[in-house]
């Protein structure tokens, strides 16, 4: 056991050094360099290198590289948007009478254990603490990796009679695997923050309800917050909590890599956890019975397939509804110009902005350009710019530049308000639009094997008619082995195409059961 994971840590740790690296000096170039060939800041094109780019992109500055390989430092450009999507989705389970708790962050080794089947493919991530200064623990302890076996036992103590239920939980805290296929800045990390709810009811069809409801609150921090098109379904056998009894999830999916990511589960656990710790009931009737669970998550995941999907050459692209700063306003002075009326003038629509809602900020630092600010804010991504130069005070207007598309418009000072709020949502709507437009480009309906397989190369978003069979999906797996992984099932949409009598399953020659997407994936 030992010497596989002795050797798994080696490569991390060497990859950490490349990683240092690449922090000291991106590409090996100096800033200069860099700035002269893009003329913006980011060393590598989007299209041309997507893992150095994206990585450069979370360093302005969502993100600082820490000297623990998989571990990130979350910055305040980044935790600001978790926090404006905690809002939303805080508020909409309190809606629906879940509850908010905190249980410890470490395992006793005798509840892992008690999952034993379930836990057996993820125990090779359960980090361990052994230690206290120099003497080693008498028992070890684990860093929960998820809460199920934290939490459950005290569902069974909690639980008595049929008015305990339904019991609805939820967290908001970090949680630890110890991954060791390459991390990824929020798409894979070693710590990562999430809420996960666990709900317990008395019948399947209370839990059935509340699975759909909470994916329909992901699909909307997605679409509505995020800008980011997703696929609402349910996850193959194979692919599916192994815990649970069906577990259905958002996908999304990222054109230039042409990899499925999937952005949130929604899990129904049926009586399985019910069974193993036994929390049993007492119904209207006098008699035992079994509790239904759900539990349910979402990650700064999240935030990782934001930058993916909408990131360009010249950095970040936030949704004005998750960005800190959605309009930041730059005095553009002359030498002989009046500057202080410029300021005054910049001070006084970040205050008439800010007190109708919306987050604005002026720049006014004096040892940098305006073009030097246009490019650094245009590289964190906010969403909206306004200059304000010598002629805008004259004409008392000031000119906007949209982040999404580079439109820029000479807007009057009078109703800049109402315009700033429209123009706002214009670019969230454009956002969205353009990110479901290219992801629509990449799907590819395909029958058969030969197609599939095609389809594959081009990076594309796969619909395949499926029979739907375990074994089958084992086999695309094994035949589809390679340096970037296998291609798996993504979900079986929920908006399921029209299915021909007679359709026959892409992989197995079998009649098709259903459209499934298919991919590879983070
Ligand atoms: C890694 C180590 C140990 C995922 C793990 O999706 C255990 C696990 O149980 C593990 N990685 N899982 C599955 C988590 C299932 C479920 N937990 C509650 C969720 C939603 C929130």
């Amino acid at each position: 056991m030992a010497g596989p994971s002795e050797k798994k840590e080696k490569v991390v740790k060497e990859k950490v050094v490349k990683e240092k690296g690449a922090t000291a000096a991106p590409g090996g170039k100096k800033k200069k360099d860099v700035k002269k060939e893009t003329g913006l800041g980011l060393s590598v094109k989007k299209d041309e290198n997507f893992g150095e780019w994206y990585s450069e992109v979370c360093k302005h500055e969502m993100i600082e590289y820490y000297d623990i390989s998989g571990c990130y430092i979350l910055r305040p450009w980044s935790m600001a948007i978790w926090e404006i999507m905690q809002t939303f989705f805080d508020a909409q389970i309190k809606k629906m009478k879940v509850k908010n708790c905190y249980f410890p962050l470490f395992v006793s080794p005798g509840v892992l254990e008690k999952e034993k089947d379930h836990i057996e493919g993820f125990a090779p991530e359960v980090a361990w603490v052994t230690k206290s200064g120099k003497s080693d623990l008498e028992v070890p302890i684990a860093i929960r990796p998820t809460s199920e076996t934290v939490m459950y036992p005290y569902y069974s103590k909690w639980i008595r009679g049929h008015r305990d239920l339904p019991l609805k939980l939820n967290q908001w805290c970090n949680v630890v695997r110890w991954e060791f296929s390459n991390p990824t800045p929020f798409i894979r990390s070693r710590e990562f923050l999430w809420q996960e709810g666990h709900t317990a009811f008395a019948t399947k069809e209370e839990a059935d309800e509340e699975v759909l409801q909470i994916l329909e609150l992901y699909r909307r921090i997605y679409e509505e917050y995020l800008a980011v098109p997703v696929v609402k379904g349910m996850k193959s056998e194979n692919e599916k909590f192994a815990g649970g009894l069906y577990t259905t999830s958002v996908e999304a999916f990222i054109p230039n890599t042409g990899r499925g990511v999937q952005g949130a589960t929604s899990h129904c656990l049926g009586q399985n956890f019910a069974k193993m710790f036994e929390i049993n009931y007492e119904n209207e009737k006098g008699e035992t019975a079994m509790v239904w669970q759900n539990s349910w998550a979402y990650s700064t995941r999240t935030i990782g397939v934001m930058i993916m999907t909408h990131g360009d050459d010249k950095g970040l692209i936030l949704p004005p509804k998750v960005a800190s700063v959605q309009v930041i306003v730059i005095p553009v002075p002359y030498k002989d110009a009046n500057t202080q009326g410029i300021f005054d003038a910049c001070t006084a629509i970040v205050s008439a902005l800010c007190e109708a809602g919306i987050r604005a900020e002026e720049d006014l630092r004096d040892n940098y350009s305006p073009g030097w600010k246009y490019s650094n804010w245009e590289m964190k991504g906010v969403p909206l710019r306004i200059e304000i130069g010598p002629r805008d005070l004259e004409n008392d207007q000031v000119r906007t530049v949209r982040r999404d598309n580079g439109v820029k418009a000479d807007i009057p000072r009078g109703n800049l308000v109402e315009h700033v709020k429209e123009l706002l949502a214009k670019i969230q709507q454009n956002m969205y639009e353009v990110a479901k437009q290219k992801r629509e480009a990449c799907v590819q309906e395909i029958k058969t094997w030969d197609e599939f397989i095609k389809a594959l190369n081009e990076k594309k978003l796969i619909l395949a008619p499926w029979c739907d069979e375990e074994e089958v999906e084992r086999e695309v797996k094994a035949r589809t082995k390679g340096e970037t992984g296998a291609a798996k099932t993504l979900c079986s949409p929920f908006d399921q195409p029209e299915l021909p009598e007679g359709t026959l399953c892409f992989a197995s020659g079998k009649p098709a059961k259903k459209w499934t997407y298919w991919g590879r994936s983070y």
